[in-house]
């Protein structure tokens, strides 16, 4: 297996730019209290970053070589260990700064299902999905937790309402939504101790507007290239082939099968396209990114199709990743797709990755009724399995085989 070029430092989440680690910056903690820090003052990299002045009145930054983390402010002499990027200045957590990073990119065409996925997915990973795992998930900043309060979960979750097309990138600036997910794992035996490992989730809402063509935005770009792993998100209902196994009430897509840019193969071809340019890799050769391919809105098969199959089973839920489902789901998803007449794209990502692996499933858990989440509100069905799956490839989940094997 080749690998990606080693990495000099850390990707920063934001700007994607690569960092040395020396010349990671110091942010004076400020005011507070009692205490005398730096009083804030207009952070222009910032402010130009996010295209605002607001919240971009902030205590200096500093360079310093700083020892485990920490240097003392070089104006009020506090000890700070806040980090922010050199180019963007935009917050570096530590424990990103002293794990590597793990940049997860999330595309697919429009109407995918991206947004819905993403307001989900994140909402199971800090709750119920969370809990499993024993993990902790925590936005970097504070835009992030407003952006994904005001922008996905309270029209997806508490109103129940669908969330808009994407708008391109082209007609506003568009910032990552970033996290940290830290799981405590602890070893048994003689050296019993308990270890964080910490990924670093950055989600960026692509448009599907924006894959449509080559000539994506210059973030957008560097968003793929920084990527250590790709979520791709397929419609079946845009597959021509699975048309016939749709339940009757579900409408087809207005776009169905008239827009060759938007067919899912030609968008991960596009998307391969950027990724071997980074990795400069000869055309044969394997690209080592993981990639997740997941069917959306599952939801909307037949019962029949699903009854009795992998994909209809509940996952077993013990914060292990069960290389047995995991196995049949990938099977029965690859069967699918070949029915389907869609094999290509099974075949295409076999090529072109050296390790693809196939899922099925829904965000919402049912077919949404006049722009409105359906009655039985949103039940997610086995959303976090792509996401399971890369913390395993990264060795931060622990593979079983319950069947032995
Ligand atoms: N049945 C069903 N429909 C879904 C599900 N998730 C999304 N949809 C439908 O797909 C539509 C598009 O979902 P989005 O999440 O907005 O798609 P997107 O990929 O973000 O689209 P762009 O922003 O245009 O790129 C939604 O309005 C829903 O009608 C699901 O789990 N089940
Ligand atoms: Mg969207
Ligand atoms: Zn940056
Ligand atoms: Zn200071």
């Amino acid at each position: 297996m080749t690998r990606p070029p080693a990495r000099q430092g850390v990707t920063c989440p934001y700007c994607f730019a690569a960092v040395a680690p020396q010349r990671i910056l110091f942010r004076c903690r400020g005011q507070a209290g009692r205490r005398q820090g730096c009083a804030p003052v207009l952070d222009k990299e910032l402010a130009e970053y996010t295209g605002s002045t607001a919240g971009a009145s902030l205590p200096p930054v500093f360079a310093a070589s700083g020892r485990k983390g920490r240097a003392d402010c070089p104006e009020c002499g506090l000890p700070t260990g806040n980090r922010a990027c050199p180019e963007c200045h935009n917050p570096l957590p530590s424990a990103y700064c002293d794990s590597p990073g793990r940049i997860v990119a999330l595309v697919g065409a429009k109407n995918a299902g991206k947004s819905t996925y993403i307001a989900v997915l994140l909402h199971e990973l800090m709750n119920r999905v969370g809990t499993e795992l024993d993990a902790s998930l925590v936005a970097c900043d504070d835009r992030t937790i407003e952006r994904y309060k005001r922008d996905f979960a309270r029209p997806l979750l508490e109103e129940r309402r669908l969330l808009p097309t994407t708008a391109s990138a082209a007609t506003g600036p568009r910032e990552p939504l970033v996290y940290l997910l830290t799981r405590t794992r602890t070893r048994k035996g003689r050296f019993a101790r308990a270890r964080n490992d910490s990924l670093a989730l950055v989600l960026f809402d692509t448009a599907g507007e924006d894959l449509r063509s080559r000539e994506v935005t210059d973030l957008h770009l560097r968003y793929l290239e920084a990527a250590d792993a790709i979520i791709f998100l397929v419609d079946p209902l845009e597959l021509p082939g699975a048309r016939a196994e749709v339940r009757d009430a579900v409408p087809a897509p207005r776009t169905a099968g008239e827009d060759p840019d938007s067919e899912p193969l030609n968008v991960i071809a596009r998307v391969t396209e950027t990724l071997r340019q980074r990795h400069g890799t000869r055309p044969g050769e394997p690209l080592p990114v993981p990639v997740a391919v997941a069917l959306t809105k599952i939801d909307v098969l037949r019962p029949g199709l699903l009854k009795q199959s992998a994909l209809h089973r509940s996952r077993s839920g013990q914060g292990v990743l069960d290389l047995d489902d995991r196995d049949a789901v990938n099977e029965q998803v690859r069967a699918m797709l070949h029915d389907w007449q869609a094999g290509q794209l099974d075949t295409y990502l076999g090529q072109q990755y050296a390790g693809h692996a196939l899922f099925g499933l829904s965000a919402l858990g049912g077919v949404p009724e006049r722009g409105r989440v359906g009655a039985g509100g949103v039940r997610p069905y086995r959303a976090e399995d792509p996401l399971l799956w890369l913390l395993y490839r990264f060795r931060m989940l622990d593979g079983v085989r319950p069947g032995g094997g």
